[in-house]
Parts: C-alpha cells; sequence; structure tokens
C-alpha cells in the first residue's frame, strides 16, 4: 500500500473537460492520487513552478516527472493500471482509436470553441457553427449505431477521452440537441452522466488553497 504523501499529485479544475478527462482516466486505472482543485484565477505557486504554462491538468509524480498535457495524462494513468483494457492491449485498434481522439481533439474542439462563442454572443451564424460540429456528431453517431461504444461494444479510451468535449456540445442549445437526430449519440452520452464514475469525478471538493489539504482521489 502507498503512504499518502508518495501519491502522484493532480491540479485540476471541475469543471474543464480536460480536467476532467484525465480525472475519468485515473478513476478507471484505479490508481490513487492527491487531488488539488484550482480556479484559473488564483493558480497555485506549487503548480506553476513546475509547469509555467499554467493550464490543467497537471500531473506530478512522486519521482518528480511532470505531466501536463490531459491526453499524457490519460495514457500515464492507464498505463499504471487498465483493469477495463480501455487501451485495447491486445487489439489492432489503438491506431484508428488514437486517430478519432486527435480528430477530435483538434478540430472539433475548434469548430466546438466557435459554437460556444456563436451562442455566447448570439452571433448570427450559430447555425453553421452548429453544423460545422455536426460533421464531426455525425460519425461518433453512425459508431454508436453499429455498437454500444465508440470502438466496440466495450469502453475505450476514445470515449472518455471525447466524452468531455460531447458534454459541452450538447449543453449549448439544450432544446436543439434533446431533438436532433442522435438517439445513440443521447444515450451514449446519458450513460455516462448517469453513472457513478461521473458523479465521483464532478464532486465539489474545496479548493486546495483555501487550506492546502489534498483529497484522496482514486476509483
Ligand atoms: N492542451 C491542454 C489544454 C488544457 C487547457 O486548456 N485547460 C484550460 C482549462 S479548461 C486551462 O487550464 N486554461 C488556462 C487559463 O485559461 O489560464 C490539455 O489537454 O491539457
Amino acid at each position: 500500500m502507498n503512504k499518502i504523501m508518495d501519491l502522484p499529485v493532480i491540479y485540476s479544475l471541475r469543471n474543464c473537460p480536460f480536467a476532467m478527462r484525465a480525472r475519468i482516466a485515473i478513476y478507471k486505472s484505479k490508481q490513487p492520487v492527491l487531488l488539488r482543485d484550482l480556479v484559473l484565477s488564483d493558480k497555485p505557486a506549487e503548480m506553476l513552478s513546475v509547469s509555467p504554462k499554467g493550464t490543467v491538468p497537471v500531473v506530478v509524480t512522486p519521482t518528480g516527472t511532470i505531466i501536463e498535457e490531459s491526453f499524457e495524462v490519460m495514457l500515464w494513468a492507464l498505463t499504471q493500471g487498465d483493469p477495463d483494457d480501455l487501451l485495447f492491449a491486445d487489439d489492432d485498434t489503438l491506431d484508428s482509436m488514437l486517430a478519432l481522439i486527435y480528430t477530435f481533439d483538434s478540430e472539433f474542439k475548434r469548430c466546438l470553441e466557435n459554437y460556444k462563442c456563436a451562442k455566447r454572443y448570439s452571433e448570427s451564424n450559430i447555425v453553421e457553427c452548429r453544423q460545422a460540429c455536426e460533421k464531426y456528431i455525425v460519425k461518433l453517431e453512425e459508431l454508436l449505431s453499429q455498437h454500444r461504444f465508440l470502438m466496440a461494444d466495450r469502453e475505450s479510451l476514445a470515449d472518455i477521452a471525447i466524452l468531455p468535449f460531447i458534454r459541452q456540445f450538447a449543453r449549448v442549445e439544450r432544446q436543439w440537441y434533446l431533438h436532433a437526430p442522435y438517439p445513440h449519440l443521447r444515450i451514449w452520452l446519458n450513460r455516462y452522466l448517469q453513472s457513478k464514475m461521473f458523479s465521483k469525478v464532478m464532486t465539489k471538493h474545496p479548493l486546495w488553497l483555501e487550506n492546502r489539504e489534498d483529497i484522496l482521489f482514486c476509483g
């Protein structure tokens, strides 16, 4: 059993989709970590001293390795433990899984930012912005009409990497989304949002800077 002081630390922000997917992967890996919740307007000096770029999530391992990209945190966590085989270790699915994640991290994410912006500032091009996102959403709907999860009938890294961004997409124009022609996507997303895992990952904790008390977080 690890001594608590020897555990990796994660600097996190509850509602950030990047930090969310990092916490999901950590939950799935069953690797215990010490969670430090923050707000972007008040970043701990301890985090900035190891990761000056100032984005969350950041993981600091007991040996001092700094992991400051959410996707790398996910891979690190699942390398520590992957009881559900989210990496599809004995399969040749990994390349297509990584390609799908890359498309969402780069192209879809850009379209989603434009869509959120169009909604926030009531811009006249919201429908075009939404349609730009839908090019990618259609692809997910097609995959989810073939199997329960994105890559197969079981969950993979792709599901948990993409999930927080689809959650954001679904929240931009709620009424439109609820009636949009993506029933399989809605079932997939709802299953996650209603899961025990998601409640745990989204639990609200006091900010670490309030008293510098770490929260033990594990799946
Ligand atoms: N590529 C980074 C992006 C992380 C990111 O942009 N996180 C946002 C919060 S959702 C952030 O920390 N922004 C810093 C700031 O706005 O000061 C990753 O995948 O970890």
